[in-house]
C-alpha cells in the first residue's frame, strides 16, 4: 500500500492548509482540515474548521463530496469527533457518508471528543493515525497544550535593553527595541486569543495592544488589563479597536481560569515587571519571547519587579531559537522550573 500512503501523506498536507485557513480563529476550538479521496484515490472534497459554534471539517468536506465519499477516505487532521457538542458527531457523520478508511493527524486529547478512531474502527472502518502527526499537532500546539493543562498556555513578552531594564530612568515609556522588532510583536499578538497587562503599564505607557498586521479574517484578541487601580477613561486600551475585559484581581491563577473559561487557549504576557514577577512565582510562565535590545540605558527598571525565585532555585529556559530582528535579538524558550536546591 506504499501508493495508498504515498497519497495520504499528500492529501494530509492539503488538509494542514487548509486548517490553517486565515479564518481559522485560534480560540476556543482547534484549527481542523479535511480533505476525502474517492475510491480511486482522487479529492472529491476539502473542508476546515471555523471556529466554535460552525460545522467541523469533516462535515463540509462530507458535503461537497456527496456520494463521491463511498467507499473512499477521509484524511482528517484531528482525530473526528464522537461527541455530541455544538456540532457532531464526525465519527456518525462519515459513517453515514459510506466512508471505507479514516486517516487522522493528531488524536483528540480532549475527553468529550477523543475516542472518535476506536468508535469509527467499532463500526467497521479501517482507522490510520499518526499521519504527519507532529506537523498536526503544531498547528493546535497552545490549543492541545491548554485542554491538557485545563488553563491557558502563557507566553511572556519582554523587551529590555543589554542591561536588563525594560523601560528608561523614569520608568515612563521608551522604545527599546527597533521597528521590525515592534512589527513582530504584531505578529506574536494575532497568534494568541488574549494580551494579558497589569493596571500598572496602563497607567505608565498607556498601549493600545491592538493588531495593526493581522491577516483578513483573523480573530482580534481580547485586551486584559489585570488589577484593582481604576484606569483613566481615555486609556487608549479602553478605545474601540478591539474588546478589552478588566480583571479585579491579582492572583494568576484566578486570571488565568476566566480566561479559560471564555474560551481562550493562549494568552500573551505583556507587562509589566509586577505581573510577570507573580506569573514566574506561580510557576505560570510556559514560555518566553524576549528582545534583547543592544543597548545600555544605566537606569530603569528591570523586567521583574520584586523578584522570589521560585521555591529557592533559579528559573531556566530552555532556548528553542535565536533570531537577529533588526537591530535586535529575539530568543524565544520554554520556561523550566527546577526543583529546589537541584
Ligand atoms: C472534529 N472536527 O473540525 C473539529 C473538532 O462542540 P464543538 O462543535 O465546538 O466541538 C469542539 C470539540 O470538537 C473540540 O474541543 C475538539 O475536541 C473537537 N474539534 N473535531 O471532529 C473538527 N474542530
Ligand atoms: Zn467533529
Amino acid at each position: 500500500m506504499a501508493d495508498g500512503e504515498a497519497r495520504w501523506v499528500m492529501a494530509m498536507r492539503e488538509a494542514l492548509t487548509l486548517a490553517q485557513e486565515p479564518d481559522a480563529p485560534l480560540g476556543e476550538n482547534p484549527r481542523v482540515g479535511c480533505v476525502i479521496l474517492d475510491r480511486d484515490g482522487a479529492i472529491v472534497g476539502r473542508g476546515h474548521h471555523r471556529g466554535a459554534g460552525t460545522p467541523h471539517a469533516e462535515v463540509v468536506a462530507l458535503a461537497q463530496a456527496g456520494d463521491a465519499a463511498r467507499g473512499g477516505t477521509a484524511v482528517v487532521t484531528l482525530e473526528p469527533c464522537r461527541h455530541v457538542g455544538r456540532t457532531g458527531p464526525c465519527t456518525a457523520a462519515l459513517v453515514q457518508a459510506g466512508v471505507a478508511a479514516v486517516v487522522v493527524g493528531q488524536q483528540d486529547p480532549t475527553d468529550e471528543a477523543g475516542g472518535g478512531a476506536r468508535t469509527l474502527r467499532g463500526q467497521g472502518v479501517e482507522v490510520t493515525g499518526g499521519v504527519l502527526g507532529p506537523e498536526c499537532e503544531r498547528v493546535n500546539a497552545a490549543w492541545t497544550f491548554a485542554v491538557r493543562a485545563g488553563r491557558p498556555l502563557v507566553t511572556w513578552k519582554v523587551a529590555a535593553s543589554l542591561d536588563g531594564r525594560v523601560a528608561g530612568p523614569d520608568g515612563g515609556p521608551t522604545s527599546i527595541t527597533g521597528p521590525a522588532a515592534r512589527a513582530e510583536v504584531h505578529v506574536l499578538r494575532s497568534d494568541v486569543g488574549a494580551i494579558v497587562v497589569g493596571t500598572g503599564t496602563v497607567l505608565v505607557d498607556d498601549p493600545e495592544l491592538t493588531v495593526r498586521l493581522a491577516a483578513q479574517g483573523a480573530a482580534i484578541p481580547l485586551r486584559v488589563v489585570v488589577g484593582s487601580r481604576p484606569l483613566p477613561p481615555d486609556a487608549r486600551v479602553l478605545d474601540d479597536q478591539a474588546p478589552t475585559l478588566v480583571i479585579d484581581s491579582h492572583d494568576p491563577v484566578q486570571v488565568l481560569a476566566d480566561l479559560f473559561d471564555r474560551g481562550i487557549r493562549h494568552v500573551l504576557l505583556e507587562g509589566g515587571p509586577t505581573l510577570a514577577a507573580a506569573f514566574l512565582r506561580a510557576q505560570l510562565v510556559d514560555r518566553v519571547e524576549w528582545y534583547l535590545a543592544p543597548l545600555l540605558l544605566g537606569d530603569g527598571p528591570v523586567a521583574l519587579a520584586d523578584w522570589a525565585t521560585v521555591g529557592g532555585a533559579p528559573v531556566g529556559v530552555d532556548v528553542e531559537d535565536v533570531a537577529i530582528v533588526g537591530e535586535d535579538v529575539r530568543v524565544v524558550g520554554r520556561v523550566r522550573y527546577q526543583q529546589a536546591g537541584l
